[in-house]
């Protein structure tokens, strides 16, 4: 191609493309996060909620006082640990226990020959809170290799791991399905899941233009930090499980299933989590196994899945194929995009990737249609990992974007302008908020993206190809109405409970700064208890929510308990101020005052001090009202009360723009990623701090899943070859460039009760395709593959 001229003839188009286009290339944004919540409507003050602070728990975590979840002393704990099949398909003829049964301490050995009784769990799918359904040691059935088909308990982790070695187990094999490029694998349409309008096959066929090119991601895995375990300890007909959890309340309903009782005698525990990034927000099956054997056992149990195992004992991202055509007209505008995706499954169960999520939404065409497809496959059941759905998503339609932008000579910038969605096009709906185009502003303005030359391979350093590359995303605002509680007590300490979990998000932090920004006190006087089904129920910590969720809900009751602290002042006679008419009163700065007399204040401790009360427990909540107590339980075990995007007549999403430069090594087909610069627009953000972190760290994911993660299937049996963190790469900090993350959202009321929009996924939807567009514009090589290895670039 030699076209540096028409480049930057179409960087200023960009110029031109209407007044939003022209307003962000001219505005050389640089919205700190801080300036958006200046202004914030809904505070007065917003000094305490959008301040920078670190994250309340962190000094706990690294001096090892935060106890995470099998870190619990119990008594009389007995260790669990699992076998699993080494054969990916078939039946299970014979498991001889003999040689474990005859190690000192060995207590039991469960296989499905003398079965510990699961009953099998309803999936989120189906109005539950489980993730899969298989339920191990049940039936002689091999449904994947990796698979749990025993658990031997012992009195210490090595007499069960031990004996765990000595089972001898006989398989009959069957005829596996390896993986989705299996000949034998057959696709099953999800039918409703598709979309479509126009009428894209003619639209596709009359192209001036099109891209038509097919697009595979690998299986990834979470690997977050704290591998999967637990502790179960039932007693007197009640169970306590310690599970690492992005979802209290889900997992609490799963173990009432699998065990058969009520679910009131379920309680789940979950102070800290070591990372799920989706791998958690399901209990998998050995937690059955633990809450099983603990109760046949009448002892606390510890089932903790060694690092291998945790790549079989659940699922990670399926891999995907994905075909994407789009056509369009000489000018650039897009008249049809057709995108049809396949994922792999469990052989008997059904994860879908939502792999047309962003596709439909995020371009202007009057032509569109997507499909689904699974691949049941001999694998455990995959799961979720951050932005699932719409990170395949956008990695396929942000790869075929550049590769539509060179075939029409035209910047990929200028062509997303040209083609953008005044409204959400899937719905026709307004969206809530879109500073989309302020992202691609500020993005290419900090990377210096107007100073590429945009001809593939012509950038270079001695023996370094240089390539700049960006790609877009979003992430639906999902929510679900949520509860909380704040205890006020007469020391002047101030409780905020709440199930909600924190795996290193910031949950603690940013409810303690909602807390304390309401109620006018010093964050430090705020502890925030998490992470508990004892505690005020909440929705799940995934679908990027639970933030917004959960300050809304605390925002809630710290209104609700200034107003009942201005009643108690006027009313309770022993209230100094009981005199006054509680319309002549107000709350301000942690103090109740006469609305006249600014300096007659008593603080909340001296008012409860004077009343008489130790404490004032409040409750507050976003439910509508008149919401039932059967919605309230919905919320917190099941997604039956969760909301989608398109809510209150608007499309409410967050949005990313990606802007890499990476450097390729011509010699040895090396990819390294010199620099990333990212802009979010998540609406008002609580905590510029943490959710900067959150960025990054999706960001740093995404460079994994570009240029590192696979899973690789042994073709000989199904094993997955690589469980372990030596064969499985996930970036260090070696690999990780130079990061800048830039906020330019806006408080958009529309989505949430606080005006934010969610953090935590965003950041890794778009980065794969902004690193493959990069590595085009360095090589002239189109990767279609992920990762993109140097094999593949030879
Ligand atoms: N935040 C903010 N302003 C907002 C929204 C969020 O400052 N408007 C910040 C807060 O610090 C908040 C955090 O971002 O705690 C994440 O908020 P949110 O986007 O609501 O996400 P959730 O609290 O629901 O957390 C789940 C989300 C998901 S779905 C995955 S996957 C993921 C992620 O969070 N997994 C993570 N981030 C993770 N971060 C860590 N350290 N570990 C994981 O496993
Ligand atoms: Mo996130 S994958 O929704 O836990």
């Amino acid at each position: 191609m030699t076209h540096g001229n028409e480049f930057e003839l179409n960087r200023r188009t960009v110029m031109k493309l209407g007044a939003g286009a022209a307003a962000v290339a001219t505005a050389g944004v640089s919205l700190s996060g801080e300036k958006a919540f200046a202004s914030d409507p809904t505070k007065s003050k917003g000094s305490v909620l959008g301040a920078r602070l670190s994250r309340a728990e962190g000094p706990l975590k690294v001096t090892g006082q935060a106890r995470f979840a099998i870190e619990q002393k119990l008594e009389n704990l007995a260790y669990g640990v699992t076998v699993q099949s080494t054969r990916p398909a078939g039946r299970i003829v014979n498991i001889d226990m003999a040689a474990a049964k005859a190690l000192p301490g060995v207590l039991d050995v469960y296989t499905a020959q003398n079965s510990l009784k699961l009953n099998k769990p309803t999936v989120y799918s189906k109005g539950g809170g489980a993730t899969e359904e298989f339920t191990p040691i049940q039936d002689d059935v091999v449904r994947f290799n990796g698979m749990h088909i025993a658990l031997v308990v012992a009195e210490t982790f090595e007499q069960a791991t031990e004996a765990a070695g000595l089972l001898k187990v006989e398989y009959e094999d069957g005829d596996p399905i390896l993986d989705i490029n299996d000949p034998k694998a057959k696709a099953q349409l999800i039918d409703p899941m598709g979309a479509a309008w126009g009428d894209a096959a003619t639209a596709l066929a009359n192209a001036e233009v099109k891209v038509d090119v097919i697009y595979t991601t690998s299986r990834e895995y979470n690997v977050p930090m704290e591998p999967h375990a637990c502790i179960a300890s039932w007693e007197n007909g009640k169970i306590t499980v310690w599970e690492p959890s992005q979802w209290v309340g889900g997992a609490r309903s799963v173990v009432s299933e699998w065990l058969g009782i009520d679910i009131e005698n379920v309680r789940v525990i979950s102070p800290y989590v070591g990372g799920g990034f989706g791998s958690k927000i399901g209990a998998h099956p050995h937690v059955g196994l633990a809450c099983a054997a603990s109760r046949k056992l009448a002892r606390p149990i510890k089932v903790s899945l060694t690092r291998p195992q945790t790549f079989t004992g659940l699922g990670g991202r399926p891999a995907t194929r994905q075909t994407l055509s789009i056509s369009a007209s000489k000018d650039g505008k897009i008249s049809s995009i057709v995108h049809e995706s396949w994922n792999e499954t469990a052989i008997d169960e059904v994860h879908i990737e939502a792999c047309s999520n962003v596709t439909k939404i995020m371009y202007a065409t009057p032509n569109f249609s997507s499909r689904l497809n699974v691949v049941p496959v001999n694998t455990v059941q995959p799961g979720w990992k951050r932005g699932p759905g719409e990170n395949p998503s956008a990695y396929a339609l942000e790869s075929a974007i550049d590769e539509l932008a060179y075939a029409l000579n035209i910047d990929p910038i200028t062509l997303r302008l040209a083609n953008w969605a005044e409204v959400d096009p899937s719905n026709n709906l307004p969206w809530s908020t879109r500073q989309l185009r302020e992202a691609y502003a500020a993005g290419a303005d900090a990377i210096g993206w107007w100073n590429r030359n945009p001809v593939p391979r012509s950038m270079r350093e001695g023996r370094e190809l240089i390539g700049y590359g960006m790609a877009a995303g979003s992430y639906p605002m999902i929510r679900t109405a949520s509860e909380a509680k704040i205890v006020l007590h007469a020391s002047g300490q101030i409780e905020v409970l709440s199930a909600g979990t924190d795996m290193g998000t910031g949950t603690y932090t940013i409810l303690a700064q909602t807390a304390a920004d309401a109620l006018g006190v010093p964050v430090e006087t705020v502890a925030v208890r998490l992470g508990d089904t004892i505690l005020p129920r909440s929705a799940l910590a995934g679908g990027s929510q639970q933030a917004n969720n959960l300050t809304g809900a605390v925002d809630k009751a710290a209104k609700n308990a200034r107003d009942a602290l201005l009643a108690i002042a006027a009313s309770d006679p022993k209230s100094p101020l009981a005199t006054a008419k509680a319309t002549d009163l107000t709350f301000e700065n942690g103090s109740v005052r006469p609305t006249r007399r600014p300096n007659g204040g008593i603080s909340i401790a001296d008012l409860l001090k004077a009343v008489g009360k130790n404490k004032l427990e409040i409750e507050g909540n976003t439910f509508a009202p008149g919401a039932t107590e059967e919605m309230k339980s919905g919320a917190d075990r099941s997604f039956a009360q969760l909301k989608g995007a398109v809510e209150g007549g608007v499309s409410a999403h967050s949005w990313c723009a990606h802007f890499v430069e990476v450097r390729v090594d011509e010699d040895f087909g090396t990819v390294r990623v010199k620099r990333m610069v990212s802009a979010f627009d998540s609406g008002r953000i609580f905590n510029p701090k943490l959710a900067e972190s959150q960025w990054i760290g999706g960001m740093v994911m995404g460079l994994g899943q570009a240029l590192l993660e696979e899973g690789y299937v042994d073709q000989r049996d199904g094993r997955t070859v690589n469980a372990n963190f030596a064969d499985y790469a996930v970036p260090v900090n070696a690999d990780v460039p130079d990061i800048q993350v830039i906020s330019v959202g806006v408080p958009d009321m529309q989505a949430t009760a606080l005006g934010g929009k969610g953090v935590g996924e965003i950041g890794v939807v778009g980065v794969a395709p902004a690193i493959g567009n990069a590595v085009f514009h360095a090589t002239g090589k189109r990767i279609r593959s992920l990762p993109i290895t140097l094999e593949k670039l030879a």
